[in-house]
């Protein structure tokens, strides 16, 4: 297994769906759009469907049964207006979630879900599912594994990178191999603040920009929580695109 990283959707290299692309993807957005898909799927959500695009969501949302849906909607940091949630992984409670089909859109990671839509295996990853994620790709065994980040706007975020290099640290134990700078410069991220992920995560430029939004600590520390959850996010098993 050979992994890479790419630290936004528009890094991704045009070769994604030819002869040369990857037989997985895996998008990360630490803050927070992976986080809140990881724990609304442990939390029994039926399925998150993501969207970059709000009037794609409102009409996909709008032929499912009011009381099995909730609109998950996020711009800059807050919640959308005429939606139920925003992108906190606190409000995916089970309460809340259960049974219900999550249709979602974030500034940032749902842009990255939709880049790499076409490939064969699509999953999610956060650092909550960490190692869940690392061992169904270290069982399935694709050839090529991209990992996309998630970024600001186009411009890189630590956290993401923090993020990868959590995951290819466990995928590297079981013998897969470097194929990127950005995933070396990654792994070298994540040997620095694997004992905190969570200071990592507040210095990060949008961990300031939480930070500045108002009170985000149980947000970090949901984030930052390293290897809590079971839950693989799929495209295939829980529509996770
Ligand atoms: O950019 C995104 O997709 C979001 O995760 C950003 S936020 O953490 O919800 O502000």
């Amino acid at each position: 297994m050979k992994v890479s990283y790419f630290h936004v959707a528009g890094e991704v290299p045009d070769t994604i769906n030819g002869p040369d692309g990857p037989d997985a993807a895996v998008v990360i957005d630490v803050l927070r759009a992976t986080t809140t898909i990881a724990w609304a799927l442990h939390n029994g959500a039926e399925a998150v469907q993501t969207f970059a695009d709000l009037d794609e969501l409102r009409a996909e949302a709008n032929s499912w049964p009011d009381e099995q849906r909730l609109l998950v909607g996020e711009r800059g940091g807050c919640k959308l207006d005429g939606f139920d949630l925003g992108n906190s992984p606190m409000s995916v409670v089970p309460d809340t979630v259960k049974g219900k089909r999550l249709f979602m859109s974030t500034t940032n990671g749902t842009r990255s879900l939709h880049r790499v839509r076409e490939v064969a295996c699509v999953l999610t990853v956060a650092l909550p599912n960490r190692e869940a994620v690392a061992q169904r790709l270290i069982n399935d065994q694709p050839e090529q594994v991209w990992m996309v980040g998630s970024g600001w706007e186009g411009t890189y975020s630590l956290e993401d990178s923090l993020a990868a290099g959590a995951l290819a640290d466990s995928l590297l134990a079981a013998g897969a191999t470097v194929a990127n700078d950005e995933m070396q410069a990654a792994l070298a991220l994540w040997s620095q603040w694997k004992d905190n992920p969570e200071a990592c995560l507040r210095i990060a430029s949008h961990g300031q920009r939480l930070i500045r939004l108002g009170d985000h600590d149980a947000d970090f520390q949901r984030c930052a929580g390293l290897d809590q959850l079971s839950v693989v996010p799929t495209q295939a098993e829980q529509g996770v695109l």
